[in-house]
Parts: structure tokens; sequence; C-alpha cells
């Protein structure tokens, strides 16, 4: 049988025994292209079924969450959490509030991060939850009281040593203090159980940096292999979140010149650059005003394009840091035919497969999500092992452990999708990812 025709019936069965979930099917199938042909030579993975197998949750967990809003009115949300993997480590991964969380965008999620943690180095196995409770237009005091309440059935299920939740989009260090003062209430016990924690009560330095940085750090590692760096690079970054504020951070010190950000509402086009000064702009508005990114434009006289994504400008590197497909077909080529040759996502999946299809044609170096932003999950991971120690290590330290990480992902890539000259990222840290997960449950048995 063709390989393709392998492909497609996998394809068909994951279809339907998950029907509706668009996005988790987008992104087992990106991994069964890679893997299929894999197993074909190392039919030891597929006798075991183990792609079949690590396509399944081991448990889903899911459960309402009501809350009383400041009007007094009872409000109510669905709630997940995804425990995918634990064959390497404890279930591991973030937690997204967004109005668009439902069971498959979730488990495309927790399926990703199985391979992304796996590819760390470090022993975590994958997970994600969430809800589509929307914090935007919220006070601090209904996030508390849905925060609460959603910790009040989560906390029965997580644990330091069993399942750790961080955060993801709408998800930073406010509903992290929150969730993790109700889980140590009902608890009583001070533990690692979330990571993203505030630095003085359990948090690590460079956590909230992590995966803006490394996705910065992949790029030049990438770079690199042409004997090319970032300085001197045009970048467009999409989102004004906790990850697009941080890879402009780094590509700026790192000599890079960061040209756009974006919301949900549209982006800003600065040809000036978006320096420090104009960043910590940003991070007030964002992170302590919370408002939209359009007051960026009239800050500093620039141009805002009201429901437009920044791949239309002219760029060498493209970081989409802000959600899923959010580079489709047209915008790729257009990002190719305007000289862009470097795409390392710190979004998850945000390239539709069309995309990367253009991408790879073009053989632009194009550091995918599981490996470009494994940052923010490896620096959780430290964090896990300081709280073990009960320690805290130096912002030096952290950094350069974290650059060391991105370096061995990295290297794994090219290890397993070097073709001649060009590499591979895709087939790289999927088959990089899924072996050190494969091997360790075979040697499980029948789990
Ligand atoms: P934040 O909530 O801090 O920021 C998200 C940003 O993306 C905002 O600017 C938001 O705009 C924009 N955005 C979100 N959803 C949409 C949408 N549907 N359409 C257009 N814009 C949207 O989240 P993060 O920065 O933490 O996460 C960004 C991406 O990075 C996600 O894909 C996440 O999974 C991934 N990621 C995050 C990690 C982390 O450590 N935080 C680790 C690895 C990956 P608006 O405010 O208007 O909604
Ligand atoms: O997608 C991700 O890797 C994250 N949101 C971070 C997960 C974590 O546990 O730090």
């Amino acid at each position: 049988m063709a390989l393709e025709q392998k492909v497609n019936d996998f394809m068909a069965k994951i279809i339907a025994k998950n029907p509706g979930e668009a996005e988790f099917h987008q992104a087992v199938h990106e991994v069964a292209e890679t893997i299929i042909p894999y197993m074909e030579e190392n039919p030891i993975y597929k006798e075991n079924k183990i792609l079949e197998r690590i396509a399944e949750p081991e448990r889903v967990i899911l459960f309402r969450v009501p809350w009383l809003d400041d009007k007094g009115e009872i409000q109510l949300n669905k709630a997940y959490r995804i425990e995918m993997n634990s064959a390497i480590g404890p279930y591991k991964g973030g937690l997204r509030f967004h109005p668009t969380v439902n069971l498959g965008v979730l488990k495309f999620l927790a399926f990703e991060q199985v391979l992304k943690n796996s590819l760390t180095t470090l022993p975590m196995g994958g997970g994600k939850g969430g809800s589509d409770f929307d914090p935007k237009g919220k006070t601090d005091n209904e996030v508390m009281r849905f925060c609460q309440s959603f910790m009040t059935e989560l906390c029965r299920h997580i644990g330091p040593n069993t399942d750790i939740p961080a955060g993801d989009i709408g998800v930073g260090g406010r509903e992290i203090g929150f969730m993790y003062g109700q889980y140590k209430r009902i608890r009583n016990e001070f533990t690692g159980v979330l990571t993203g924690k505030g630095r003085e009560w359990g948090g690590s330095l460079i956590r909230p940096e992590a995966t803006g940085y490394g996705a910065t750090y992949f790029a030049e590692y990438m770079l690199n292999t042409r004997g090319d760096s970032l300085k001197g690079k045009v970048v467009t970054i999409s989102g004004s979140g906790n990850v697009a504020q941080y890879a402009c951070e780094k590509v700026t010190d790192m000599g890079g010149k960061v040209v756009t950000l974006s919301d949900s509402s549209g982006f800003i086009h600065d040809p000036a650059g978006i320096d420090a000064e104009k960043l910590a702009f940003v991070m007030h508005l964002k992170n302590v005003k919370r408002g939209r990114i359009k007051e960026y434009a009239d800050k500093y006289n620039c141009e805002f394009h009201e429901g437009k994504r920044p791949w239309g400008i002219k760029c060498d590197v493209a970081m989409p840091n802000a959600t899923q497909n959010e580079v489709n077909e047209e915008e790729a080529k257009t990002l190719i035919a305007n000289g862009c040759f470097v795409v390392s996502e710190g979004a998850n999946m945000p390239s539709a497969p069309e995309a990367i299809e253009v991408y790879s044609k073009a053989k632009i170096l194009y550091g995918l999500g599981k490996a470009a932003n494994a940052g923010g999950v490896a620096v959780s991971g430290l964090e896990m092992s300081q709280n073990s120690l009960r320690l805290s290590w130096t912002r030096e330290e952290v950094d350069s452990r974290l650059k060391q990480i991105m370096k061995d992902i990295h290297e794994t890539c090219v290890k397993y999708g070097k073709e001649g000259d060009y590499i591979d990222y895709v087939k790289g840290a999927n088959i990089g990812g899924f072996v050190k997960v494969a091997d360790a449950m075979l040697a499980q048995g029948v789990v």
C-alpha cells in the first residue's frame, strides 16, 4: 500500500473516533505524515500500535464551572483537563481561557504537548486544559471568582507528581496566582503544582520570558545553519501577549528589528522598529491596562490595520505568536514572495497545513511550534526542579539552561530531519519527540 493511503486510512479511523474535532485531526495528520513512514522502517512501533495509543488521551476530565459575576448573577462555563500521556513523566501543559476553547482544541494542544515536552530533554508527560471563559472585559474580582471555582474542581485531579498545569492564552500571572491560592487553601500544601508562579512564591526567573526568548534562540540556531544570524533582520510578529512581548524583546536584543505586533482587532506597523521603550508601553498597555494594540498606533503615530494580520508586511523573519491557523496558504505565499526565509513559531500550530506546504516547497527555515516554542514548558520543567530542590536559580543560570535546551532541540531536529543540504524541521521534531515517548511506552508494556 502506498504511504499516502496508509496515512489516509489511519486518519479515517481518527476522524471516525473523534468526530468534529478539526484542530485535533489537523495536529494528528501532520504527525502521521512523518511517523507512518518512520514506522515502516521501525516496525516495532507499528506492531505495538504506538501511534494509535498516543493519539488517544489517557484520561479526559470535563466539568462545569459556576461562578457569580459582579452583579450577583450566576455564570456558567465548561472546563476540561486532557491528561494525554504520562510515559516519560507527569502530565504537564498549560491552561487556556478563551471563548473558542472546546474539546478538539485542547486535544490538539495536549497531543502537540506530548511530543514537545519529549523534545525538551526533561522528564515531562503531556497534558492541556482550560475553559471557554473569556477574561476580556471581566473585573479582577470576577476573574478571581472564576479561577477559584475552576480550581475547586481541578484540584482533585492534579498534583506536583501527577499533573502540573501552567499558563497559555488568557492565563498569565494573575490567573495562576488566583488558582494557586485556591489549591493551597483546599489541599493545605505548598507545592509546585502549577508553574508560572510569582517569583516570591515558588516561581522561576525567566519563566515569563521563556517562550518568546526560546523561539528567538531557535530562529538564531536555524539561521546559524546558513552562516547567518538575526542581526540586521526585519521581523514581523503577531500577537501582543506573553509570547509576542518577550520575542520582541529578545529579537531586538539580538540586533533584529521588530516592525509589527497584533491582537484580535488588527495589527500595528512601525517601520522604525519596536524598541525597548515602545515595548515597555506595550507591556503596560496589555498586562496592566488590558487595552487594545491600536493605542500603540495612536501613541507612536504609525499605521493600524484593522481586522488584518501582519503577513503582508515585508520581512526576513516571521514569528506567528498569537494562535492556531493564523497563517493561511495565501499569506504564506505573500511572505515568501516578499523575501521572508525564516518562520519561527511561538504559537501552537499557527500555520495551516497548506502554508506549511508552501514553506517546504520554498525550502525556507521553518521552525514549527512544537520545537520552536518548547522553551516555555522547558523553563516550567526547571521551575519544577527548583521547587523540588527548594532552591531558586539566578537569571543567568536559567537563561543558559534555556539556551542549551533550545540548542539540543535544534540538534534533535537536525539529527532526524536532515535531508542533504535541507533540514526538514517538521520531520525532525516529530520523529525526535516520538521516539523517546514510544520507547518508554514499549518498556512499560500494554498500558
Ligand atoms: P496571551 O493570552 O498572552 O496572548 C495572546 C495573543 O494572541 C493576544 O495578543 C491575543 O489578542 C492574540 N490572539 C489570541 N487568540 C486570537 C485569535 N483567535 N485571533 C487573533 N488573535 C488572537 O497568550 P500567549 O502569548 O501565552 O500565547 C500565544 C500563543 O503561544 C498560543 O498559541 C499559545 O498556545 C502559545 N504558547 C504559549 C506558551 C506560554 O508559555 N504562554 C508556551 C508555548 C506556546 P487578543 O488579546 O485580542 O485576544
Ligand atoms: O503550549 C505550551 O507549551 C504552554 N502553554 C506552556 C506549558 C507549560 O506547562 O509551561
